[in-house]
């Protein structure tokens, strides 16, 4: 908020807080206190200069941020799913972009290594992941391959302990300033696989890309891969085929659904106060019907999804949760997200669209949430796909 001091309360109508453990709040809580103090007096600022603030790395590495269920053995926090999900939301609930940093790291760099690597690569690159000293990015949509990533045509092949890899990645959060990508690419059987490519190795750049309205405060890149030599050493050897990357976004689609309701959650606090406060016709607008309309469904919307993403989390510990479920949370989270932040925007009036409140910020970013990790028409096919037993998808 610029100028403005950061009052956020947290949204809790049906007392979840209640079903949380001691360590779920504490987690929660200095995530919560961590945005205030790093991440809200300067979000604006870095917003409107679509900067990614660097330092915010070493603090998210503090906060448990990276790899919240990664195990301790490799440098990880070696929490519980739903701990998992309450960090992302209380970042999100600051910037999607923040979230993004943390997403991508946690679930679409550290899990792959974690659950597909070998152990020389786990102990080389999970506990400077966790820390932060090493930032990871995810290259699995290309130019022409975005829902449909099967058909992806970045490929490798085998030169000696060496394989040669070619093609490019598109659309691609952290790569700007990535030390390392887990880059999925055609064998020359034509099977898809996992590498890590490090920033260094020849023939790999990550070009900018510019000019983005959504997730300013988040670095978005190429990669490039023009005859690079990556070790074999450097394949992840413990699972291949789409299924694989597929997995990883299991990890990362279950974050965004806790993340999402916290821009949400974020907007809502926001325009509750602001209903109390502002006053028009001699009395505050929080006194007129229309307004109480507006809050009372931001509310009831807000609820349903915390209640969604809770059951999901214990479905999550306990091994049980299916990718459709996860699609489905995703998909709700991020659609009542983007209604909130609309209605709590009008409930502010002109001062709505400035920067000294956060819901067009919120508006914005999750125009690329509700498009990434798979858009809202593909999770809806997701869904139908699993309740009817047809695919609509080709
Ligand atoms: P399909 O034939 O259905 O499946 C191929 C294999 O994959 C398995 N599988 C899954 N495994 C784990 N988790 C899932 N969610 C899975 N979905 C499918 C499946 O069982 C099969 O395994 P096997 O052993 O039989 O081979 O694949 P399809 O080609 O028909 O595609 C299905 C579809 C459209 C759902 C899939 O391609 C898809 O989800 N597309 C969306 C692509 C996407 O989400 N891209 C995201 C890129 S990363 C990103 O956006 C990061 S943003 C990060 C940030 O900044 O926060
Ligand atoms: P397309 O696949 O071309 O889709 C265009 C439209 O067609 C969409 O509305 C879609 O729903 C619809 N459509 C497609 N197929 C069907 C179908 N079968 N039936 C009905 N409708 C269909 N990718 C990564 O790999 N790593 C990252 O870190 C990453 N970060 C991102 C960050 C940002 C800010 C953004 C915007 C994207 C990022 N992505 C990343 C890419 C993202 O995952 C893709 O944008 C997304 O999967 C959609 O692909 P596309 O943009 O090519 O759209």
């Amino acid at each position: 908020m610029a100028n403005k001091e950061d009052r956020y309360q947290g949204v809790d109508y049906y007392n979840i807080d209640d079903l949380l453990t001691e360590e779920h709040k504490l987690v929660r809580d200095a995530a919560r206190a961590w945005v205030k103090k790093e991440v809200s007096p300067i979000i604006e600022d870095a917003y409107e200069k679509a900067e990614f603030h660097m330092p915010w790395v070493k603090g998210l590495g503090e906060i448990g941020a990276f790899g919240p269920y990664i195990p301790e053995q490799y440098g990880g926090p070696g929490l519980d799913q739903i701990s998992y999900g309450l960090i992302m939301q209380e970042l999100e609930r600051g910037d999607s972009g923040l979230r993004s940093t943390a997403s991508v790291q946690s679930s679409l760099v550290m899990y792959p290594i974690y659950a597909y690597g070998n152990e020389e690569q786990r102990m080389k690159y999970l506990p400077k992941l966790a820390s932060g000293e090493m930032v990871g990015c995810f290259g699995l949509t290309e130019p022409d391959h975005g829902s449909n990533p099967a058909d992806m045509v970045t490929n490798y092949k085998e030169d000696g302990d060496h394989v040669i890899l070619n093609g490019a990645k598109m659309w691609i959060s952290n790569a700007p300033f990535a030390d390392i990508a887990v880059v999925w690419a055609k064998n020359e059987a034509g099977r898809i696989h996992g590498l890590v490519v490090e920033r260094g190795m020849e023939g790999f750049s990550t070009p900018t890309m510019h000019g983005k309205w959504s997730l300013r405060a988040s670095a978005t890149g190429e990669l490039v891969f023009d005859n690079v030599r990556v070790p074999k050493a450097n394949i992840l050897p413990n699972k291949s085929g789409l299924g694989a990357p597929l997995g990883c976004l299991d990890s990362a689609r279950y974050g965004i659904a806790w993340g999402a309701i916290g821009a949400a959650m974020d907007s809502y606090d926001s325009a509750l106060r602001y209903s109390q406060e502002r006053q028009q016709f001699g009395k505050p607008i929080g006194g007129f019907q229309l307004q109480q309309k507006k809050l009372a469904e931001m509310v009831t919307e807000i609820t349903k999804a915390q209640l969604l993403v809770y059951r999901l989390g214990q479905l999550k510990n306990e091994g049980k949760a299916s990718s459709a479920q996860i699609s489905m949370a995703k998909r709700n989270s991020v659609e009542i997200a983007l209604n909130v932040c609309r209605e709590a925007r009008q409930i502010h009036g002109g001062m709505g669209i400035t920067n000294e409140y956060p819901m067009m910020r919120h508006m914005m970013n999750l125009e690329s949430v509700v498009t990434y990790e798979g858009t809202h028409d593909i999770h809806l096919l997701i869904t139908g796909l699993d309740i009817t037993g047809f695919n609509a998808f080709k």
